[in-house]
């Protein structure tokens, strides 16, 4: 039977990746967003106890606005220019996907009535967010990958429908897993509250410059991590509209509630590894670890 090993919340700042300075990325560092990346560090630290085979991602930067769609070719390579900060993620990413699974997914989600797609394109570049948060979470790249979509129900009809749609695609992931033979973390690839500065330090990496956008954002983190940290996760769920709109959340993606619904809804504490923010947005490493919790 298979199992969700972990499920993470992982954002994707491709600042984070120009600061660990990987030969992949063309651009290069001096430092910068330590508070963040050393909560990965830490992350993968505990995930390199867990045996798992494939890491299951939804990106709120692949957006598709009918249903959701799952990557499903073998591999995809490319060159992944951000299209905000070219100065800071030209990144050359060679992924392995688990189609098998990728396609298990994407079959039980459909039969639970959701609108699913396969994206069979060998052309097709893989969104930035999926890269940053995969590279962050394991930089080896030696596990498999299925990549979702983010259906954009909350910006085409409502966060309710948002939350409605990704907590049935979450119980679809949980099922599809469940029955397959694969261990895998479950990755929500985003940052919490979004609003950010619209213009950039001279030099990025002056942390002299780096801070929440505003208090009531930070606010807004502190009041969702602490639900985290303690397993409020119906709570979390309660309050998700007034947080979506009024810190403008990266979590309007989907991409959480799908997590939180994938995990059963989690009324253990999430182990919190870090928090910072990069050009304003607020961003915590996170993770829920059931075996962990049930020891
Ligand atoms: O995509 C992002 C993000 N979510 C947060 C901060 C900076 C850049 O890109
Ligand atoms: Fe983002």
């Amino acid at each position: 039977m298979g199992e969700i090993v972990a499920g993470i919340l992982a954002p994707h700042p491709p600042h984070l990746v120009y600061a660990d300075n990987p030969p992949q990325n063309e651009p290069r560092a001096e430092c910068g967003w330590e508070s963040l990346r050393w909560a990965y560090e830490r992350m993968r630290r505990d995930l390199d106890a867990l045996d798992y085979d494939t890491l299951v991602v939804l990106s709120p930067h692949w957006q598709t606005y009918v249903g959701t769609h799952f990557l499903g070719c073998e591999r995809f390579e490319s060159l992944s220019v951000d299209p905000i900060f070219p100065n800071l993620f030209r990144y050359r990413y060679s992924m392995d996907i688990n189609v098998p699974l990728a396609r298990s997914l994407h079959d039980v989600a459909k039969s639970h009535g959701l609108i699913t797609k396969m994206m069979e394109n060998q052309d097709f570049r893989v969104d930035y967010g999926t890269i940053v948060s995969s590279h962050m979470v394991r930089p080896e790249w030696d596990k498999k990958l299925v990549v979702m979509s983010s259906n954009r129900s909350c910006s085409y009809y409502s966060v309710e429908v948002m939350m409605e749609q990704s907590m049935a695609l979450g119980r679809a992931c949980r099922e599809a897993i469940e029955a397959s033979d694969e261990r895998v973390v479950l990755v929500s690839s985003n940052s919490l509250s979004h609003r950010h500065f619209t213009t950039e330090s001279q030099v990025p990496e002056d942390m002299s410059q780096e801070h929440i956008y505003n208090h009531a954002q930070y606010l807004w983190d502190m009041r969702i991590v602490d639900l985290m940290k303690h397993g409020r996760t119906q709570d979390l769920l309660d309050l998700f509209p007034e947080f979506v709109e009024q810190s403008v959340a990266e979590a309007d993606a989907g991409s959480m509630t799908w997590l939180l619904s994938a995990l059963g809804l989690p009324d253990y504490g999430a182990e919190i590894y870090g928090y910072g923010t990069v050009i304003g947005t607020g961003n915590a490493v996170a993770a829920w670890l059931p075996e962990e919790a049930s020891a």
